[in-house]
């Protein structure tokens, strides 16, 4: 097998690559990463040093490829199937790129900045961040809910990459800050998020480290 993706489950950006992997039965060798683990960690930091997954190896290609987005076009090009994740007409292409970039900068990396914080230890709290980063949640979620009007996905009728960002974005932003009765239109295209198989299976496949989300501290 060619591919092989570097993940966690429980990991939000993991989630969005594996997403776009399961919509197209793209055959891949899943390793998982325990970063807490020191030899795991050391491992992973010798093939991306930055030290985020996921992180997809091509031996075929002989390519490393980082960062969620990029993967997911990185399959597109190279090992297509029957979902187009990237439309193929270029207008509609950079509409869908731009999506998938308002989604990650301001749901995403937001709901993660709250999530993060509170894991910090008692001192290394940033409350100024987590501030600023609840307040650009809200205006992603009003951007993404102006922006959805009735379309079944987030870019018109087609299932996308910018599908493959928002569903595990709003998954845990779902948690920070329950979006059902401020964001309408981000609470119905949730709905048919959760419904869809590929999402449904990173969500049931998360389940048995959702222990480790911390849950009870967020407030
Ligand atoms: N821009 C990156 C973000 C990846 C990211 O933040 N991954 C998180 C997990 S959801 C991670 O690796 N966290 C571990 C760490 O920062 O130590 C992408 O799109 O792939």
């Amino acid at each position: 097998m060619s591919l092989t993706l570097h993940f966690h489950p429980l990991s939000s950006f993991c989630q969005k690559v594996l997403t776009a992997l399961y919509e197209n039965a793209t055959p891949f060798k899943p390793q998982m990463v325990e970063l807490f683990d020191p030899a795991q960690r050391a491992a992973f930091l010798k093939l991306w040093p930055i030290g985020k997954f996921p992180v997809l190896r091509d031996e075929a290609r002989d390519r490393t490829v980082p960062e969620s987005s990029i993967i997911i076009d990185y399959l597109a090009q190279h090992y297509p199937g029957p979902v187009t994740l990237i439309p193929t007409d270029p207008e509609q292409a950079l509409r869908v790129r731009a999506c998938d970039r308002v989604i990650d900068l301001y749901i995403h990396l937001p709901m993660q900045k709250i999530v993060g914080d509170t894991m910090r230890p008692e001192g290394s709290h940033d409350p100024h961040g987590v501030q600023e980063a609840k307040a650009m949640l809200q205006t992603g979620l009003g951007v993404l809910d102006r922006d959805l009007g009735a379309s079944t996905w987030a870019v018109g009728e087609s299932f996308t990459l910018a599908d493959c960002s928002a569903a595990p974005a709003l998954f845990y932003a779902n948690e920070v800050a329950p979006f059902g009765e401020t964001h309408r239109n981000v609470a119905a295209y949730f709905e048919r998020l959760l419904a869809r198989p590929s999402f449904a299976r990173a969500v049931a496949e998360a389940k048995p480290y959702f222990h480790m989300f911390p849950k009870d501290k967020l407030s």
